[in-house]
Order: C-alpha cells, then structure tokens, then sequence
C-alpha cells in the first residue's frame, strides 16, 4: 500500500476526484456533506492498475482548517496537489505547497480539476511552476475531470508509477503511529487511526502513548477495512486497544515502540525558509500534533524551541512552524537535539550555536559521544541516533578522547588523596566518583586500571594494604622491641613516642598489623594464637590470675585478651569466673 495526501484550495475539486478515483465518500460527516466542503481529514482508498493500493487521506482546502490539513498531511510523504482549471492558483494552494515543501514532502503529483469547465493548461502551467520551486520538484501533472471522467486513467497511471518510485518502507523501524482520528466502538474500546510510516503492528503488541505514561496493549488492527493480525508500513491501520478510554488518546498524540523514543518539550533545530523576523511564538506542526511553542533564536537560522507539551521527536524530525494568526507557513524545521544543554552561563547561546552550524539533522554517532562525553545507549536510541559502538562499561558510551581524559584523572585524582589522606587506605569509590562528576559507579570501577584497583570500595594501589610508610616504621619497633614478650603491650606513652596515635593505629590495625584490644592496648597479630597456646597448656580450667601470670602480662592486657579469646570462641568463661580453653 502506499498513502498519499491530497492537498489545494477550497473547492478544487479534491474531495471528488478522490470519490471518483476510490468509489468511497471521503467526507465522513454529515455537516461535510450537508456543506458540500471537508472539514476534517477523510480516508478512502482503491486498487491500482498495477495491483497495488492507493490510500488518499483526503484534506480540507478552507483557510480555517488548515490545522487539520497539516494533521493529515504531516505523516504522510506523498501529495496528490490538485488545482482547479477554473479558477487555478489561489490562497490555499499556495499555503498547502509550503506545508509541504516545509515538511520536505518529496514526492508528488499535479491534478488539474474540472478540466470540463476551462481549459486545465494556463492553471497547470502556473501550478507546476510553482512546485517546480519546492521539496517536490518537476512533478507528472494530469488534467481530469471528476464529473465526466476524463483523465482518470491517466491520473492512475501516474499513481502507480508515483508509488513505484517512493523509497522501501523502513519495516524495521520503530513505530511511531501520529493518531489523526480516535472513536469508539461499541464493545471493543478505542480505536486510533493513523498513517503508519514505518515499521509494523501486531495485535498484541505493547506500546507506549507518547501523552500517557501507562502503555497500552493491541488488540485487534484492522487496514482497508479488514482485521489483520499484522500490519506493515506503509499503511493506513486502525488500531483497537485494550483497556483504554478514549479521552486518553486523541489527535496528536502517538502510539510507541516501548522505550525507542525520548519525549523532550525542547528542542534545537534548523530552520527552512525566512528565518528573520520569527515570532516569539508559533504553532509546531509535526505528524498530527499542533503544539505552541516559544522560540528563542540561536543562530542565523538555528533556534531553541520550549513546546508547550512534549512530543516523541528524534534527530532528523521534519516539521514546520505556523503563525495561526497570520495563517501563514513561517518555515520548516529540521530537529537537530532532542535533548540540548541548557543555557544557563554567559556566552552559552553564541557556542550552541557554532555547534548546531555543524548539524545537519542525520545523527551521528560519533558527533553525539564527543558532544555529549557520556551517554548511555538507550538515550541515544531513544534520540532517534543509531548506536554500533561498544559501551565503557554497563550501557554507558563514552567519547574515546573523553574516556582517555578521564583514566588520567583517576590516576591524578587517587595519588592526590594519598598524599591529604596517607593514612586511608585509598580513595573511597563514591569520592571518585563525585570528583571527577561521573554519573554511575559504574563507571568508576571501569576506569580504575593496574597498578590501581578496587578494595573495600576504596580506589588505592595494589599497596592498599600494605601500611603507609611511617605507621610500618612504627609497627617494625614494636616487632623488635615486643617481640620476645608478645602479651606485653606498650603503655600510651610509649605509644606516644613510637608515633602510633589513634589513626595510625587505626591504619595498622586495618592493615592487620596490630591487634587492638582496647583503646590504647594494642598487641602485634600473632599475639592472639600464641595465648591460646600458653592457656591450653594451663589445668582446666584457669583463673584470670593464672592466665596473667602464664602470659607474663598484666591485667591490662589479660582482662580485655582473656574477652577477645570468648568471643572468637576460643576460651569460654564458666558461671565461676574461671574459663576453658575450647578445643
Ligand atoms: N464540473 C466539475 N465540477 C467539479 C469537478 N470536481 C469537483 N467539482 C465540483 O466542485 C465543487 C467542490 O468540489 P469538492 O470535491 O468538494 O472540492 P474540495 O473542497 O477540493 O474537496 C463541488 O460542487 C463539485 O461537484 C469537476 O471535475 N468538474
Ligand atoms: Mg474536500
């Protein structure tokens, strides 16, 4: 199937070419038919010479509803442009040519109406003059007439060679359905309809709403009037869905892939078309929405929009900006951020736009990673930016000069805190972390390289255990000076001159160097088995005065060592004060 959108001036004939064409009132409502004009988009679609289908969304030519005419035409990249012999080039064919050329709509095809009234070439020639200057280009124009007939068979011909020639859908894509109708049908919910444009539906699908947070679920499709089980871009489909009232889903808003597009209510883009002299506010018209946005300028035709809500727009997105006022087209637009830095300090706006010079609106891999340093693949996806690289660590890309950048500062950062902070057993993981302003942990623990490495949640040396310099020194002395008389512990003043305050003895202690027993009683490690030794060898069981006196301490150290002993289990201290030794 392929889908096409009608476009042109009130009364030009568009609504009756596409009943002569199908055989299907595209004016679905009464007070279209009562008026004889569309109001809103109507849908019909019939069978080619080749075999093919052609689906027209048919669109209203009046000035007043030319925000439902963009509706229809925005997801759509094809035009049937018709333009009536009698009367020929008028305001509205004007104002749906640069909807479309806006859009980039590329693909299109001349009807010249009511050919039976006047004769079609003086119209015809202006009308291709004028797409001549557009996205469309030359485009194949017929003269028809929807009252006689004449011309019909030309104009089908013209369908399917327009259709042969239009790009392979992207079926693998993501969907992103632009509802343009939503209604209910009694005993089966909602239904939304939309052009899908790339690619498929199955019923049973899971989807996001891009104006709702709960996702939804399919359950049935249904194309050209059929129930399908699956429907493939590009197509017109009507999707029926499960659970969900119908105020929740209307024009404008979108049926998802989960997780395969980043709502964003700011944007940077490029514009097409006269970009001096912008309102402060416009309409943004992009597949079915119509959202008010602000537009700060960046430069010369690069500007910042705030939307007033936000819509499910990628890298690359076409649109165009409208003053509903003036009812006027200001230009298109092409999305080159989705998610733009903010512009909070001096200056900030003159280089957002240097860089947004550079853009083009095709993503870019590698432009994103350098501009944004770190990312994770899942936001780049959700921009609408392809991601082949590999990550740094969990789902997180990294610029490759910024990754480099980065492992040096971990080095830098590290060797700084052992110098402030010698007797810590290196830096603490979220210190790192918070200095170098990564945003996961994870990301830490893939930067830190031999000879660093993670201990304790510490980033230190393969050293972190090993004592700093002094507080070894220090722990050496008590070796050479206690090392005959294991269970005898320096007093605090001795302490005091060996250097072992509180921290280094903490930093031994860490380190197993020292065993501390309480504040200021500390024994060299190998202390604790050898008084197991010495008590087994005591008449079960032994007083606390026997333990001192075999241990040659005194109870300054048996009282709180003969405890240790308890609680790791090795002694156990009976109702009469005395103890055991366990074996
Ligand atoms: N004589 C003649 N009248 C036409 C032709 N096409 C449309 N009309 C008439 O022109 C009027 C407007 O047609 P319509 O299809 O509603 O125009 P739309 O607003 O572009 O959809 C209607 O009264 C049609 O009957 C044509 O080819 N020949
Ligand atoms: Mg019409």
């Amino acid at each position: 199937m392929f889908v096409v959108a009608t476009a042109g001036h009130v009364d030009h004939g568009k609504s009756t070419l596409v009943r002569a064409l199908t055989g299907m009132e595209p004016d679905r409502w009464a007070e279209e038919r009562r008026r004889g004009m569309t109001i809103d988009l109507g849908f019909a679609w019939t069978t080619l010479p080749s075999g093919g289908t052609v689906a027209f969304v048919d669109v209203p030519g009046h000035e007043r509803f030319v925000p439902n005419m963009l509706a229809g035409v925005g997801p759509v990249p094809a035009a049937l442009i018709v333009v009536a012999a009698d009367e020929g080039w008028m305001p509205q064919s004007a104002e749906h040519l640069a909807a479309l050329d806006a859009l980039g709509v590329a693909y299109g095809l001349l009807a010249v109406t009511r050919a039976d009234l006047a004769d079609p070439g003086p119209a015809m020639a202006r009308a291709r003059a004028e797409i001549a200057a557009t996205s469309l280009g030359a485009v194949p124009a017929v003269a028809v007439s929807g009252l006689t007939g004449a011309g019909l068979p030309e104009l089908r011909a013209a369908l399917d060679r327009l259709a042969a020639g239009l790009p392979a859908p992207a079926v693998d894509d993501p969907v992103r359905l632009w509802v343009d109708r939503s209604f209910t049908v009694r005993g089966s919910g909602t239904v939304v309809t939309g052009t899908l444009g790339g690619g498929r539906l199955r019923v049973g699908d899971e989807l996001e709403v891009a104006r709702a947070d709960e996702p939804v679920r399919v359950r049935g499709l249904h194309s050209l009037g059929q129930a399908r089980p699956e429907v493939t871009a590009v197509a017109r489909v009507a999707v029926n869905l499960r659970g969900t009232p119908r105020d929740r889903l209307g024009r404008g808003d979108a049926l998802l892939t989960p997780g395969r597009f980043h709502r964003t209510d700011l944007v940077d883009v490029r514009l097409t078309g006269d970009p001096a002299d912008l309102p402060a506010t416009l309409t943004l018209h992009v597949g079915s929405a119509a959202v008010p946005v602000r537009v700060r300028p960046l430069g010369p035709d690069t500007v910042r929009l705030r939307l007033a809500r936000p819509l499910p727009l990628l890298v690359g997105d076409r649109a165009l900006l409208r003053d509903p006022g003036r009812h006027h087209v200001t230009g298109g637009v092409r999305v080159l951020d989705v998610a733009p830095p903010p512009l909070a300090r001096r200056g900030a706006a003159a280089a957002r736009a240097q860089v947004l010079a550079e853009l083009d609106g095709r993503p870019d891999l590698a432009g994103e990673l350098r501009r944004r340093r770190l990312v994770r693949a899942g936001t780049l996806i959700r921009m609408g930016v392809p991601v082949d690289a590999a990550p740094v660590a969990g789902d997180w890309l990294a610029d490759p000069a910024h990754w480099q950048r980065l492992g040096e500062q971990v080095t830098e950062e590290v060797a700084r805190y052992a110098k402030e902070h010698p007797l810590e057993p290196g830096m603490p993981v979220d210190a790192l972390r918070q200095r170098l302003a990564l945003p996961d942990r994870v990301l830490v623990e893939a930067l830190v390289r031999p000879p660093l490495r993670i201990h304790a949640g510490r980033v230190g040396t393969a050293s972190v255990d090993t004592l700093p310099e002094p507080v070894a020194r220090a722990v050496q002395r008590v070796r050479a000076e206690y090392g005959d008389r294991p269970f005898r512990a320096p007093e605090a003043d001795r302490l005091v001159d060996l250097g072992l305050g509180p921290r280094e003895i903490g930093a031994a202690v860490r380190a197993g160097a020292l065993l501390r027993l309480a504040d200021n009683v500390v024994l060299l490690p190998d202390a604790l088995d050898g008084a197991v030794r010495v008590l087994a060898g005591l008449p079960q069981p032994f007083t606390l005065s026997a333990a001192r006196q075999a241990l040659d301490t005194t109870r300054r150290v048996a009282v709180p060592l003969l405890e240790l002993l308890d609680r790791r289990g090795a002694t156990r201290r009976l109702p009469d004060d005395a103890r055991i030794v366990v074996t």
